[in-house]
């Protein structure tokens, strides 16, 4: 575990797979994604692109220093943000979980691929959104809360809390896939009926080798739990043969391992993070100061 502060900088370069990644969508397309290399909000989005199979440019920015052009898609000059150059002017949209709605309806109308379960099942499509709430609203907070938490006693309050918000995302799992798909499957006909009912209910389904919505929206900061957090906090993830089956299913899936760089390009840019060094992002900002996150 990490107890001084060394004063790294975070990087401004992907590395390792997700360097891949950018070096094979570095030419024009109708869509820029404006990425940064270390950012979680970013990496939703950018697997969502990888997995949707959707056309896109991806434009590393340093939204610390707020150029103009990022100002110009994103208000609050925070990254992910899109600008679709095949409108004169170019429009734009910010806010990854919206610009993950958008891209879902964009490949639903496309290629018909999709994070979600279909429109067909409104109850399993809102059991999704009730995880994806829970993430936005308890996971992600309670990540930087424990990993800014500066003395003891805080940081341990901040490890619970941060084990339990992934113990209840379990819980969700587990009701969306019993509700949806195990108290159903016996009274159905074939393996093709199976698969449609568990159709968009992502990884945590045994069988399921498509991202869900949720794997998507958590996998940034579950991923950045089994690096960052061990080494600033000694954190470990709750264990369990079920959990670490998913891990490993969502870590290693293609769309999202595409997106990782590697381990110490983490390690060096949240170190600002786990010694609340002043003025570190406007996330940070807003956890030492109690208010919802930007
Ligand atoms: N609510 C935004 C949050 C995005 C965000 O905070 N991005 C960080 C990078 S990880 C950023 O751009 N920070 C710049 C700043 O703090 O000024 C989203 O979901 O897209």
């Amino acid at each position: 575990m990490s107890t001084t502060d060394s004063g790294k900088p975070y990087h401004i370069e992907c590395t390792g797979h997700a360097l891949e990644t950018v070096k094979s969508h570095s030419s024009s397309q109708d869509i820029t994604l404006f990425g940064s290399c270390f950012c979680p909000f970013v990496q939703r989005v950018w697997t969502a692109f990888q997995f949707l199979d959707i056309p896109y440019k991806y434009y590393e920015v340093d939204p610390y220093k707020k150029p103009q052009d990022l100002l110009e898609v994103s208000p609050k000059g925070l990254v992910p943000g899109l600008r679709f150059d095949n409108f004169s002017p170019p429009k734009a949209l910010n806010e990854s979980t919206v610009i993950l709605e958008y891209l879902n309806d964009v490949a639903a109308n496309s290629n018909g691929r999709s994070l979600l379960p279909p429109s067909s099942n409104p109850y399993a499509r809102a059991l999704v959104r009730l995880q994806c709430d829970h993430v936005n609203r308890q996971l992600v907070p309670s990540f930087y809360r424990y990993l800014q938490a500066q003395d003891t006693q805080t940081q341990i309050q901040g490890g619970k809390e941060f084990a339990d918000s992934i113990e209840a995302l379990v819980s969700l799992f587990e009701r969306a896939e019993k509700e949806v798909y195990l108290n159903q499957k016996s009274g159905t006909a074939g393996e093709g009926e199976r698969v449609s009912l568990r159709a968009g209910l992502g990884l945590w389904v045994e069988g399921n080798v498509d991202l869900g919505m949720t794997d998507v929206m958590a996998g940034p900061w579950l991923f950045r739990a089994t690096n960052v957090l061990k080494h600033y906090r000694g954190f470990q993830l709750p264990s369990g043969t079920k959990f670490d089956a998913y891990l490993d299913r969502l870590f290693n899936h293609p769309a999202f391992k595409s997106t990782c760089s590697t381990e110490e390009l983490y390690l060096d840019s949240y170190e600002r993070y786990a010694f609340n060094r002043p003025n570190t992002s406007q996330v940070a900002n807003a956890i030492n100061s109690g208010r919802s996150l930007p």
